[in-house]
């Protein structure tokens, strides 16, 4: 005599029954939490994703300014280097203010035992078009007042040209402020994104650029370095 296994289902009426109760399926209440639980866990991927992101972001962004601005700082020091010392013209460059524009004469080498020289370069900060000094970024580029290198050839001449050198560049050098006060202790106060600074026969050149990275943060890149100008 056979008997066949009586199909009992413990529990709650709800709950699907299968092969006499040795598997069942979901009850609504527990999908709900594990659908909640899958959820969370992908929100916390997602999260981990977006910061990891970001994160690459900063440093790739970083990286690229602090290289454009090396390569701006190294066209200007460029332009300087057969500057001579006494053809500065005024206002020269001297601590505490330094300044943000330098008009300089190039030698062009000798003529006849005479040392020649080129018509007048200025190399300068100039806000960026549309761009006012007001402590907004008028222009919507993420950066606050910021500003252009303007390198002008042959400047007060017929052909006398502008190369915009860089853009990007910040209102202020480092964390300098607009306060009358020399912030960042480096002998200059409130000095621009873009200033010289004479020392002896030397200028000093500090460049500081900033930019927005994808995820809206902004950062910086601050680079100096100095021209022994000849006499
Ligand atoms: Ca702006
Ligand atoms: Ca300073
Ligand atoms: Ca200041």
């Amino acid at each position: 005599m056979s008997h066949r296994a009586p199909n009992v289902c413990g529990g709650s009426a709800r709950r699907t029954c299968l092969d006499g109760g040795a598997s069942r399926g979901f009850t609504l209440l527990e999908l709900m939490i594990s659908m909640a639980i899958l959820a969370l866990a992908l929100g916390g991927v997602y999260s981990w994703f977006l910061s990891t992101t970001r994160a690459a972001g900063v440093v790739t962004t970083k990286s690229e300014l602090g290289l454009s601005a090396s390569r701006a700082l190294e066209r200007i020091a460029g332009r300087l280097l057969p500057a001579g010392l006494d053809t500065l013209f005024p206002p020269h460059p001297t601590a505490p203010l330094g300044t943000s524009s330098l008009t300089f004469n190039r030698s062009q080498g000798f003529v006849g035992g005479q040392k020649t020289w080129e018509a007048p370069t200025t190399i300068a900060f100039r806000l960026a078009p549309g761009e006012l000094d007001d402590g907004l970024d008028n222009d919507g580029n993420g950066i606050v007042d910021d500003g252009q290198v303007v390198l002008t050839v042959h400047a007060g001449q017929p052909d006398e040209q502008e190369i915009i050198l860089c853009g990007r560049v910040k209102r202020y050098w480092g964390t300098e402020i607009a306060n009358g006060e020399d912030d960042n202790g480096n002998g200059l106060v409130d000095e621009p994104g873009l200033s010289f600074e004479l020392t002896g026969d030397k200028i000093i050149v500090r460049l500081s650029m900033q930019a927005l990275t994808f995820g809206g943060k902004l950062v910086t890149a601050d680079v100096e370095t100095s021209v022994r100008l000849r006499n």
